[in-house]
């Protein structure tokens, strides 16, 4: 019996019925070179976004206010190097290595998000990066459980269950922070003022300017429009701005009957370029940090290696 190879056409049509089924495509299914380029765009920053992620929290690890909060701290960090880790071997199944990668990244060739090239100023910051930042995280990456790249929506689903215990250790640090005195209720107003409108831009451009949204819903990559995604997390997140007892800084922000949502006013888009494009206030310290540990542990990598070929060499 002979058996053929599938033509190109016939691989093509596979992969357009895989998505067409809303199936998963496979690190050994035939993929467009296109799919398999914008996958790891996206996954890349993503995780490049996890472990830069941890440097503005990171940076309260030693001042928390009791070992309580510390250890919480602890773990939601260690929580975000794990993050990290399953989307840079998710990224890997693609076939690119981790440390080409990390490479890209303190080069500036690749992006990571926004929200982390803002410094951590108060206490207060930790508690809100849980409500909004995480919150907003969630809203963004609930849908990729169902991202048509099988490895990556299965990292998604462990990492958003660990993200939803992130947004509530910051809710329940700011009900703590806002049923206590009148400076630590100014201090929660202070930071909320500061992280809403970059929150609401980790969504990304409004969909006109959007290049890559409508590609990749088409892909089943994205399953929402970075614009639906910030409406959802809007609506979620005023009831709770409501229980805290802050206020959003926006005088726009109103429920709207007919539309069933809330409205809302436009992010200073030209202060989401100028930090995407390197000059926010944290970028040079975020990626500095990030090369100064990158060259730190070159030991710890060769070691690994060493303890590695060693044992190959014994089996
Ligand atoms: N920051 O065409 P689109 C977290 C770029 S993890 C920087 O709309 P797309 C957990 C975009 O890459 C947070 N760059 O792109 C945590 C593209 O540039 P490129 C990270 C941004 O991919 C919490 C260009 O702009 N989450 O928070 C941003 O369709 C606490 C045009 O944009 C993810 O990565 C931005 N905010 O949609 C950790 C989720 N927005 O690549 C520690 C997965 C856009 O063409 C502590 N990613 N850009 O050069 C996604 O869902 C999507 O990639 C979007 C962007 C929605 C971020």
């Amino acid at each position: 019996m002979t058996s053929t190879a599938p033509s190109p056409a016939e691989l093509e049509e596979r992969f357009d019925a895989t998505i067409a089924a809303d199936q998963r495509i496979e690190p050994r299914d035939w993929m467009p070179e296109a799919y398999r380029r914008s996958l790891i765009r996206q996954i890349a920053q993503h995780a490049h976004s996890e472990i830069i992620g941890m440097q503005p929290e990171g940076n309260w690890l030693l001042r928390a206010p009791s070992l309580r909060r510390r250890a919480i701290l602890l773990a939601k960090v260690q929580d975000e190097a794990g993050h990290g880790m399953y989307l840079y071997a998710a990224a890997e199944t693609l076939g690119v290595d981790r440390e080409e990668l990390t490479e890209k990244l303190i080069d500036s060739k690749q992006k990571y998000s926004s929200i982390f090239n803002y410094p951590t100023l108060s206490w207060a910051d930790i508690g809100v990066i849980g409500w909004l930042v995480d919150g907003a995280a969630i809203a963004n990456q609930v849908p990729l459980c169902r991202c048509s790249y099988g490895p990556y929506a299965r990292a998604m689903i462990r990492i958003c269950k660990e993200e939803s215990f992130h947004q509530r250790q910051g809710y329940e640090s700011l009900l703590a922070l806002t049923a206590g005195t009148e400076a630590q209720k100014r201090m929660v107003q202070e930071s909320v003022d500061r992280w809403w409108w970059p929150s609401l831009m980790m969504f990304g451009p409004a969909d006109g300017d959007s290049p890559n949204t409508h590609q990749s819903m088409a892909w089943g990559i994205k399953r929402h429009t970075n614009d639906e995604l910030r409406q959802r997390f809007v609506d979620m997140t005023v009831p709770q701005a409501a229980v805290l007892g802050v206020t959003l800084p926006d005088p726009d922000l109103r429920w709207n009957d007919e539309r069933q949502a809330h409205d809302f006013g436009e992010p200073d888009w030209s202060e989401f370029t100028a930090v995407v494009s390197g000059a926010g206030p944290a970028n040079r310290q975020r990626l500095d940090h990030r090369r100064r540990a990158h060259e730190n542990g070159a030991w710890v990598r060769e070691a690994a290696q060493a303890y590695a070929e060693k044992q190959g060499a014994r089996a």
